[in-house]
């Protein structure tokens, strides 16, 4: 590239980045989901002009009236958005044209695998096919979606010069910076978790540094696109792997008559030991996910992967793992599945949560109802589960607890034992490993526990 190209570039983004500083730029986000939204917020409140660009035109109303369109307990969210779009900081709509005045755009679409482990980047080309028409002159394109190691050399850049007549780093700049949110959190995980700012040039992650200042109060780490997207997808499978260590050694507990759960606070004694909880199933938005998006990255590379696929294996198997332990229950007192009424505790994909994506429960409600079982199921947080669990239990032949949900740590134990056929609670989250139920009155199976024969 001749010189004063070069120098065309660095005068441009040293412009924006000043433009930035200043709060004088123009930031955009594309997608106002759970992400999306508290970002757009976020900006907002730090003093920056904000359009919001999301599909669905009911969300953008809501928005536009200052009501957020997002359930469940996410502490300061609504009031911050009643706050920004109050003072005209942030508006939302649902068409692209209104990017071309924009110098930011941040996307933060959707990113899951399918039924393969595939990533589906439907969401992520329909926003850059959508985006790239209207951009701006030297504005800087931020991906904030969890991708795959390779995404921004393979799909974005070449979407976005392909449809703009643009060049990366002379008419545009690239960036990707993986949000690290976590439902319930959202607005506090933004501000204090530090944040891997992957720039398609050093100058352009220095830029986008100028810019989360304005919102981080932890580390801003620079780098580029690739290690980036290693680093997201690597943190959550890397978790994954731990969660599976932990589930595949209750089933070693289980089989050996001994306690996980005790086993698990010895071993994490020893300096550098951190065995993860066992359970039920591993869901949610990210862990599911991330590790198939990892190894997705590799896929042409010949490299060989066991351990990322074997711990989703393991993960995804433990609802049959709860399974098996009602079976082997409700066979000492001779029933078996079929026919059995059993009162499932539990949807949502982690405690006191309403979200359920990915829930491991409904992996569990599938089997049982494939070996024609009664299922009921309750959960607090979502809307068509809750009830009254004592009512629920009923005639019922079991309970299953899938969720340590607080509700279930106080169960009256005495009237659920009254109102169910047979007694018998599994315990799929040992929430009273360490308080077992009585051997007396209870037919109680724990995950990771032994003596479940
Ligand atoms: N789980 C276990 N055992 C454990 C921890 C979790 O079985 O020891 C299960 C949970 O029940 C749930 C699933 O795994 O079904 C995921 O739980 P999670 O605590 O990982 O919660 P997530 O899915 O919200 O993960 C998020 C991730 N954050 C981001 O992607 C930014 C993850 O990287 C965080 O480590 C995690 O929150 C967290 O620390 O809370």
């Amino acid at each position: 590239m001749e010189a004063s190209v070069i120098n065309e570039n660095l005068l441009a983004l040293s412009n924006l980045k000043q433009s930035i500083e200043s709060k004088k730029a123009k930031l955009a986000v594309i997608g106002l989901g759970y992400v999306g939204l508290p970002v757009a917020c976020m900006f907002s409140d730090a003093g920056f002009d904000v359009l919001g660009v999301e599909i669905i035109q009911e969300r953008v109303n809501k928005i536009n009236q200052g009501i957020s369109p997002i359930e469940g307990k996410e502490p300061g969210l609504a009031e911050l958005l009643a706050k920004v779009v109050n003072n005209n900081k942030l508006k939302a709509t649902t068409q692209y044209d209104a990017l071309t005045t924009r110098d930011v755009i941040l996307i933060d679409v959707e990113t899951p695998v399918d039924e393969n482990n595939i990533p589906r980047y439907e969401a992520l080309r329909s926003a850059l096919n959508s985006l790239a028409p209207h951009l701006k002159q030297h504005a800087l394109v931020i991906v904030e979606s969890t991708i795959a190691p390779g995404t921004m050399r393979e799909v974005v850049q070449p979407i976005l010069e392909e449809k703009s007549g643009k060049r990366v780093n002379i008419d545009f700049f690239l960036g990707n910076c993986p949000e690290r949110v976590m439902p319930g959190k959202l607005l506090s995980n933004l501000c204090s978790l530090s944040r891997v700012v992957g720039g398609n040039t050093p100058q352009t992650a220095e830029t986008m540094i100028s810019l989360y200042q304005h919102i981080v109060q932890a580390d801003l780490d620079p780098t580029d696109c690739v290690t980036a997207e290693i680093v997201k997808t690597a943190e959550n499978a890397y978790r994954d792997v731990q969660i599976a260590f932990a589930n595949e050694l209750a089933l070693i507990c289980q089989a050996l008559d001994s306690d996980v759960w005790r086993v698990r606070e010895l071993v994490n004694k020893s300096p550098g030991r951190n065995v993860h909880l066992p359970g039920a199933g591993v869901g949610g938005h990210c862990i599911p996910k991330d590790p198939w998006l990892l190894a997705y990255g590799v896929k042409d590379k010949h490299v060989p992967l066991h351990l990322i696929p074997v711990a989703r294996h393991i993960n995804d198997h433990m609802p049959i793992e709860v399974a098996k332990l009602l079976k082997h229950a409700l066979a000492t007192c001779k029933k078996n599945l079929q026919g059995s009424r059993i009162l499932v505790l539990g949807y949502a994909y982690l405690e006191n949560s309403d979200d359920d994506r990915n829930s491991p429960t409904k992996t569990l409600v599938d089997y049982l109802q494939k070996e024609n079982a009664e299922v009921i199921v309750h959960d607090p947080f979502i809307s068509q589960y809750k009830g009254h669990v004592i009512h629920l239990a009923e005639n019922a032949h079991a309970v299953v607890l899938m969720v340590a949900h607080s509700e279930y740590l106080t169960i009256d134990l005495e009237r659920l034992r009254t109102a169910l056929r047979l007694p018998i609670f599994i315990d799929g989250r040992g929430v009273f490993a360490h308080h077992p139920l009585d051997e007396e009155e209870w037919i109680y199976r724990c995950l990771g526990k032994g003596n479940n024969e």
